[in-house]
């Protein structure tokens, strides 16, 4: 038999778009509403209140979004939470269901034929399903026929190294270390996660610059600021709760400086629901300099902002921190006399910044003393990702603005645990300390080559030299970059096999087996042999604490995330030299070796139990870079980046809209950027439009070609909008076809899908 044509990209189909004027606030009453309404759809509304209720509560579960973190004090009685958080949870405890009558109903093909929206607008998975090869439809398997399919393949591989890990950022501290324990002692470091395509650039220019590649701010500096710079991040989406920190900054007399080529509704204005001014007033207004960068020019911007710095501190010695730089700092008269190359004004010119503008900006940097720079996508995924990063650091570290209250860096984190899994041990790089304690505590050596990221596993998959993927969490084709090769690398495979909640677009792009095995999501409760257990995770600035779930789970059939990692590793490798059977019991004896083999965790069941949280160890929160090159924090001196763009090529970034959580599409509406119930759209600048001689709404096809490959996606609707000349948005993952696969960032290998050359057709 052979298997139906299954389709990589979403239908090109267009819903009836609706455009208005982008919103001048975030949240206030409306939030609340499409939150609720939300809810109530997919949960019903008691379900719903019961369950918010318990939401980043101590003592509760963390919200299934995004990493920002919970006050350290008390939490508010309204409920901690945002819009999108209630829409992650309505997504994950939704009432619907795809069990196995529903694939004997829809063949792959058909599925695949499916918007993103349609398909995981399904529900939650049931039962763990295969799905033959030659087959069309997934069928029921019982869990421990899954699992000795598993082990049979896994045992049989010439290598360990054809088969690769991925890790979405979901999974608890628990089921990631047990999962980098089995793919160790299993014999492989193939171990890409979400992070290569996230922040993989902030923490490779962090730990060279000052030591640690996490961020160094907590909570509460960000109320203690004078300047807080957000920069190429959309917290009014993406970490909506950071912009009641932002509110509190303001209230004390801080101020907001935003770098973006969008001037995003949630960096205006915010109507705090959870206060009356909120509901009825007219809120916060946040941004106090808006800087309207090119698409990638914030390199020239930030070195603008420190050659200016240095000039006008030679009127005022109080400008920069000598002391700083002289104690604590390396490199900063090679930083100065590279400064010198550059002129302002031909800075301010490539990063699009207007004199005015910027002249106010400078007026705030100034006086500071205590600058908080937040950063996410906006920097981290172009070819110059950690060059960007590695500039924010020099700004800081020039003004003394690291290691003290109300100062320094917040890479703020995407998936709610993407940061603990990678504390616990999921990276494809070789970690020795983690191997010295895996071989005292069970005695066998861990692999010392460097394994796959997610470009490089993507490439072997092709190749064919990895045969067997498996997925902890995620919807890997739809994030990948390069959507048909991706497609392509993943039906080479023999065996896929995904651990997840709700039904994805990479399940029906599978290999020539494949498996679904459905697990408990973060609010449902993890009960076994009549007990009730909790999981633990870290937030984006380093502080763990438990989470339990209250919801009865989705269905009987479901298995934890940490049950289903023991008894893979355990139908793999055996129970002998580790006793994952133990393990998958009682999770208090997986943080116990956990205490044992990653740093930072002592006494971790008593310090997450009764509510409690802990942060780990930060040098950079302290300002104690001893264990760096000569004991000091580094400046770096940094490119100017250049894109060659052809008279007809433009600068694409693909972006998150207000109604999705990457690939998962909550809804079609992009409420702050005014643009409702369709997706495949691109902004464009209206002089630009002019220039092609397009209309609003006009329908054109994107392509890119990299290395004379020619990549293209079809259909978007040109919408006019307040976006820089030659720069242009879509959606991700709709254009992510068009993101070249061998085009990342140097070092950290971050899929440039924030600067990505295309040419528009006119159909
Ligand atoms: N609701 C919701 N929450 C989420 C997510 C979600 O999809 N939905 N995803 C989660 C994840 S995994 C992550 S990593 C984060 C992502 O959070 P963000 O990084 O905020 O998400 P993006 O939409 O990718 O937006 C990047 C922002 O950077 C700007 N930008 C793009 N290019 C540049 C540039 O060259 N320079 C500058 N200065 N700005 C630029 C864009 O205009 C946009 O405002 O959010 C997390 N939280
Ligand atoms: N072009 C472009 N591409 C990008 C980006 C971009 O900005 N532009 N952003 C990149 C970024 S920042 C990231 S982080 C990646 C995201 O990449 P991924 O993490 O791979 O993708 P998600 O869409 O977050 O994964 C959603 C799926 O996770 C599963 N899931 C949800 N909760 C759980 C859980 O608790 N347990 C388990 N086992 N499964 C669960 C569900 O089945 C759901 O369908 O995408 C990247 N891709
Ligand atoms: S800010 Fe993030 S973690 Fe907090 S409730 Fe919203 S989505 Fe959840
Ligand atoms: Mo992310």
């Amino acid at each position: 038999m052979k298997r139906e044509k299954v389709q990589a990209i979403a239908p090109e189909e267009f819903e009836e778009i609706k455009l208005k004027k982008p919103a001048n606030y975030a949240a206030g009453p409306t939030a609340i509403k499409v939150a609720m309404d939300h809810a109530i759809e997919e949960m019903g509304l008691s379900r719903a209140m019961q369950t918010l209720a318990r939401m980043n509560k101590k003592n509760g579960f963390d919200c299934p979004g995004c990493a920002w973190p919970d006050p350290d004090d008390k939490r508010s009685v309204l409920g901690e939470y945002c819009e999108n958080g209630v829409k992650a949870l309505a997504e994950e405890a939704t009432l619907k269901r795809v069990d196995p009558a529903f694939f004997e109903k829809h063949s792959i093909a058909g599925i695949s034929s499916w918007s993103d929206y349609k398909i995981g607008k399904s529900g939650r998975l049931t039962h763990p399903m295969v799905l033959k090869p030659g087959e069309n439809h997934y069928k029921p398997i019982s869990w421990d026929e899954a699992f000795e399919l598993i082990g049979k393949k896994l045992k049989k591989l010439k290598s360990p190294n054809e088969a690769i890990f991925y890790t979405s950022g979901r999974s608890s501290n628990e089921a990631a270390f047990l999962y980098g324990l089995f793919c160790r002692a299993y014999g492989t470091n193939n171990m890409p996660d979400c992070s290569n395509m996230c922040h993989e650039s902030s923490g490779v220019a962090l730990k060279q610059t000052v030591g640690i590649g996490k961020g160094s701010v907590v909570l509460d500096d960000l109320h203690k600021a004078d300047v807080v710079i957000v920069i190429g991040q959309n917290p009014g989406t993406n970490h909506p709760r950071m912009l009641s920190a932002l509110e509190k900054c303001k209230e004390k007399g801080g101020k907001i400086i935003s770098i973006n080529p969008l001037n995003e509704a949630g960096l205006k204005r915010f109507k705090n629901p959870q206060r009356v001014g909120g509901i009825i007033g007219g809120g916060t207004y946040l941004t106090d300099v808006f800087l309207q960068v090119k698409i990638n020019q914030d390199v020239p911007l930030l070195k603008a902002i420190q050659k200016e710095l240095l000039s006008l501190n030679k009127v005022d010695q109080a400008f920069i921190d000598h002391t700083f730089i002289e104690e604590k700092t390396s490199g900063f008269d090679g930083l100065v006399e590279d400064l010198e190359n550059y002129k302002t004004e031909d800075l301010l010119d490539q990063s699009g910044i207007s004199t005015d503008s910027f002249d106010e900006a400078l007026k705030l940097l100034a006086p500071a003393r205590k600058i908080i720079i937040c950063w996410a996508m906006g920097l981290t995924q172009h070819k110059n990702g950690v060059e960007n990063i590695k500039e924010c650091v020099n700004l800081l570290l020039m003004k003394g603005s690291i290691g003290k209250d109300g100062a320094g860096t917040c890479p703020v984190r995407g998936h709610s645990n993407v940061q603990g899994d990678r504390t616990v041990g999921i990276v494809s790089k070789v970690n020795p300390k983690i191997n010295k304690a895996l071989k005292e505590k069970f005695g066998f050596n861990a692999p010392d080559k460097a394994g796959y990221d997610t470009v490089a596993c993507i490439q072997a998959m092709y190749d064919k030299k990895a045969t067997v993927f498996v997925s902890l969490g995620g919807n890997f084709l739809s994030a990948a970059s390069d959507t048909n090769f991706t497609a392509e690398a993943l039906q080479n495979c023999d065996l896929t096999v995904s651990i997840s909640t709700k039904l994805n677009r990479t399940h029906v792009i599978p290999g020539k087996t494949s498996l679904i095995l459905p697990t408990l999501g973060r609010s449902e409760k993890d009960e076994k042999n009549g007990k009730e257990r909790k999981l633990s995770v870290e937030n984006s600035m380093g502080k763990v604490h438990s989470t339990a779930g209250k919801l009865e789970p989705a269905s009987e059939h479901l298995i934890s995330e940490v049950e289903i990692v023991c008894r893979m590793a355990k139908a793999v490798i055996g129970n002998e030299s580790i006793d994952w059977d133990k393990y998958m019991l009682d999770y208090s004896l997986v943080r116990q070796t956990i205490s044992e083999i990653i740093d930072g965790f002592e006494e971790y069941e008593k310090r997450i139990s009764d509510g409690n949280e802990f942060y780990l160890p930060n040098n950079a929160r302290k300002a104690d870079f001893s264990k760096m090159k000569g004991g000091k924090a580094k400046f770096s001196i940094c490119e100017l980046p250049d894109h060659h763009l052809d008279e007809d090529e433009f600068l694409m970034m693909t972006i998150r809209s207000h109604d999705q959580f990457n690939t998962t599409i909550y809804g079609l509406d992009d409420r702050y950027r005014g643009i409702y119930n369709e997706r495949r759209v691109v902004l464009m600048n209206q002089q630009d439009m002019k220039d092609l001689g397009l209309q609003k709404l006009d329908v054109v096809n994107l392509i890119s070609v990299y290395d004379k490959i020619e990549r293209s996606a079809n259909n978007f609707k040109v919408v006019p909008y307040n976006i820089p000349r030659e720069n242009i948005a879509t959606y991700f993952p709709e254009a992510n076809s068009l993101v070249p696969i061998n085009h990342f960032a140097d070092q950290s290998r971050t899929p440039i899908s924030k600067s990505v050359r295309v040419k528009i057709l006119i159909k």
